[in-house]
């Protein structure tokens, strides 16, 4: 029976990646007098991982090899990160980002209809509040049983852990589940906690390997928006 919707936020709730994510990173380089930038198609490929002190790391390593390190490089890491932390912030205030097509119609039925929910994610937990006080009002947090987000858990997505977490708090079995992703890392984490998910694919996941979804969606669909069924059972 199913008891509970999970939620990922990046690129499933909202498109906050290439609009919100990206340059946040950037304005937080620039204000630290560094010369990165992160164009669209770099970020495509650090997407690859996920959590973003994670994914300046891999950048360095990868892209920007010739940067000399601090000496307290995990300090400087965290102190970039914290201020594109608040640029984000800045940037969801400003609520330029909206949700995806159908995500308020469901999130509210479910809310209706005591489905339980949950966030699940990678990103820091500021992040989460940020987009969801912006979108869905000030209360809206509180929609969600758990907001699973962040450093809950070392391993992040692809790794099932969070999802764990969160089913684990809500004491919940994998199969009272369903997952909503977006991404290959996504799907990876929560095919791996034995979650069934349901993918609405964006600009930097259309290419993904979903082929483990119960259904692979366009978006989900308003009134006058149209989606399409890419791969999956056919749903009414
Ligand atoms: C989301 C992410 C996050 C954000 C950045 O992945 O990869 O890292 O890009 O968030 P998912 P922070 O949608 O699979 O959760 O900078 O706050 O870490
Ligand atoms: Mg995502």
């Amino acid at each position: 029976e199913l008891k509970a919707l999970l939620f990922d936020v990046d690129g499933t709730l909202a498109d906050t990646e290439k609009d919100g994510h990206r340059p946040a990173f950037n304005m937080a380089f620039e204000e630290a007098g560094l010369d990165w930038h992160w164009d669209e198609d770099l970020y495509g490929e650090l997407l690859a991982v996920t959590g973003g002190k994670e994914r300046i790391k891999f950048y360095l390593e990868k892209f920007n090899t010739g940067f000399q390190k601090p000496a307290d490089f995990d300090d400087f890491v965290k102190g970039l990160h914290a201020s594109k932390t608040e640029f984000y912030k800045q940037l969801m205030a400003e609520g330029k980002i909206p949700l995806r097509p159908g995500v308020e119609r469901l999130i509210r039925q479910a809310r209706n209809e005591k489905v339980r929910m949950a966030v699940v994610t990678t990103t820091t937990p500021a992040n989460v509040t940020a987009l969801l006080t912006n979108t869905l009002g000030a209360d809206s947090e509180s929609w969600f049983e758990v907001i699973a987000a962040g450093d809950i858990v070392p391993a992040k997505k692809p790794a099932p852990d969070i999802y764990f977490w969160a089913m684990e708090q809500m004491d919940l079995q994998p199969e009272e589940c369903m997952a909503f992703e977006d991404s290959a890392n996504g799907i990876k984490s929560s095919i791996a906690a034995n979650i069934k998910t349901i993918i609405t694919i964006n600009g930097y996941t259309k290419e993904d390997d979903f082929s483990a979804a119960e259904l692979v969606l366009t978006d989900m669909g308003e009134p006058g928006v149209p989606f399409t069924v890419l791969s999956g059972a056919s749903y009414d």
